[in-house]
């Protein structure tokens, strides 16, 4: 199975600021984690980090025929988002949406998530473990279904 990650707006900037929210880690470090949590499921992973709307909503069109399945943090887009919501759709990939924070637990603002009505699944607030829960869920529990 290949998998694409894509990491939205300022996700690069992981462990330089905002670290109580955040984590200590640096974005290189969840790059590896990512690649270890897919290398422990046999799956192939593409990562891809982007500040731009249109960029990411390129990557997710380029995975059209080419993937099999999308984790997306969107970041700052998943509460403003139709491009990305609609670019998800258009792929219909099987999707799940990760956050690292909880999201019910700071601003209204981030209640509100647009993308995650293009994805099976929402995980938030564990950290670099919710890519490795959602990785999971594209390999094995979903392939149960
Ligand atoms: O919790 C998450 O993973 C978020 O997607 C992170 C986004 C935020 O807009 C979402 O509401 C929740 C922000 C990512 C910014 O990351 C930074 C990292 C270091 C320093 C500053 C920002």
């Amino acid at each position: 199975m290949k998998i694409l990650v894509i990491n939205g707006p300022n996700l690069n900037m992981l462990g330089i600021r905002e670290r109580e929210i955040y984590g200590e880690r640096s974005y290189a470090e969840l790059c590896a984690f990512i690649e270890g949590a897919c290398a422990e499921e046999g799956a192939e992973c593409s990562i891809f980090q982007s500040n731009h709307e249109g960029a990411i909503v390129d990557r997710i069109q380029a995975a059209f025929g080419t993937e099999d399945a999308i984790v997306i943090n969107p970041a700052a887009y998943t509460h403003t988002s139709v491009a990305i919501l609609d670019a998800l759709r258009a792929v219909a990939l099987p999707a799940v949406e990760v956050h690292l924070s909880r999201l019910a637990e700071r601003e209204d603002f981030r209640r509100v998530s647009y993308t995650s009505l293009a994805c099976e699944k929402t995980i938030d607030g564990l950290g670099f473990e919710g890519y490795r829960a959602a990785i999971r869920y594209l390999t094995r529990e979903r392939k149960e279904k």
